[in-house]
């Protein structure tokens, strides 16, 4: 890779990695070529993308500061506003550059994703994205059965937060990673999707492989409350600064 691209992902990385979260560079080419015209990226297929994802340690390291820290909105997710609130200073640490930020909740007017975060998982060698597909003898007849990243170090313990685009920044020679595939039975990868699809509240799909790390009780207790509970749910937990609710 070129040096000065080279430069750009230490920069990124050097910031993020402290807060908990990881990036991994891919080609937007990669991408558009492995999902159909209606979801590619509108921009040169030589074009530099980086996907971020929060691993378990971003509860500690960037969501329990930033919520002491910061004034929080009460119409956005905390979490949500984390991440922007960090991704902005990434941003502003790059003024030379033009940057696209997507985030995995942002969707487009047609009402489809902004970005599919498990393909840009997966083409970007970060986490391997198991889908119905990459099973041969299956199970579930007609019904409807949602593909899943495995980490090869948290599992399913990590969420794909967003996307860093930097369109005028050309990676042409850019190496590909390809992801470990870690669940690499048959009958493993048959019990990943139906833990998923049908028990994914029970959180046993993100335990499919050892891991080294995963989230707390309290963080898991956190992502099981409602969204709209959420801020009652710090105000208990007593990390956030009293005017931060107004
Ligand atoms: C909409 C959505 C949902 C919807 C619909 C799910 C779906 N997959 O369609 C609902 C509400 C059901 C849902 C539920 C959940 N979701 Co959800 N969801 C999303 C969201 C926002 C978009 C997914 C989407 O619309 N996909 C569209 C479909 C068509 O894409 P697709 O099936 O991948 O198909 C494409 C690929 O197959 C690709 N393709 C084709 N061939 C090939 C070949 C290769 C090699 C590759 C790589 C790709 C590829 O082309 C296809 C498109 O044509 C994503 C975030 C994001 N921005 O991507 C999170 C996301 C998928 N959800 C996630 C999670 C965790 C969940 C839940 C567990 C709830 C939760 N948040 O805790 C549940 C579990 C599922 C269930 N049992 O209900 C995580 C998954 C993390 C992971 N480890 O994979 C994501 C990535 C969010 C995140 N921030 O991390 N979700």
């Amino acid at each position: 890779m070129e040096v000065r691209v080279v430069q750009l992902e230490d920069k990124i990385r050097s910031y993020l990695e402290n807060l908990g979260f990881e990036i991994y560079p891919f080609k937007v080419g990669w991408y558009n070529e492995a999902v159909p015209p209606a979801f590619h990226l509108p921009y040169s297929e030589n074009a530099l993308a980086f996907v971020v994802l929060s691993t378990p340690s971003m509860f500690d390291k960037a969501f329990k500061p930033f919520l002491r820290n910061q004034l929080l909105k009460k119409i956005q997710d905390p979490v949500d506003q984390c991440i922007s609130y960090h991704l902005s200073v990434v941003r502003e640490s790059l003024t030379d550059k033009q940057l696209e930020i997507m985030y995995d909740y942002e969707m487009l007017p047609n009402r489809k994703p902004k970005f599919l975060a498990q393909t840009a998982a997966h083409v970007s060698g970060a986490a391997y994205y198991y889908q119905r597909k990459d099973v041969q003898m299956d199970p579930w007849g007609a019904k409807k059965i949602y593909g899943v990243c495995v980490h090869p170090r948290y599992g399913g313990w990590f969420a794909i937060r967003a996307l860093l685009l930097f369109p005028d920044v050309e990676v042409p020679f850019l190496l590909q990673n390809t992801p470990t595939d870690c669940v690499t039975t048959e009958a493993e990868r048959i019990e990943l999707l139906e833990k998923f699809n049908f028990h994914w509240q029970d959180w046993s799909y993100r335990d499919i492989i050892e891991v080294k790390e995963k989230y707390s009780e309290e963080q898991k207790t956190y992502f099981a409350t409602p969204p709209a509970e959420r801020l009652k749910l710090l105000n208990l937990l007593g990390d956030f600064q009293r005017n931060a609710i107004h």
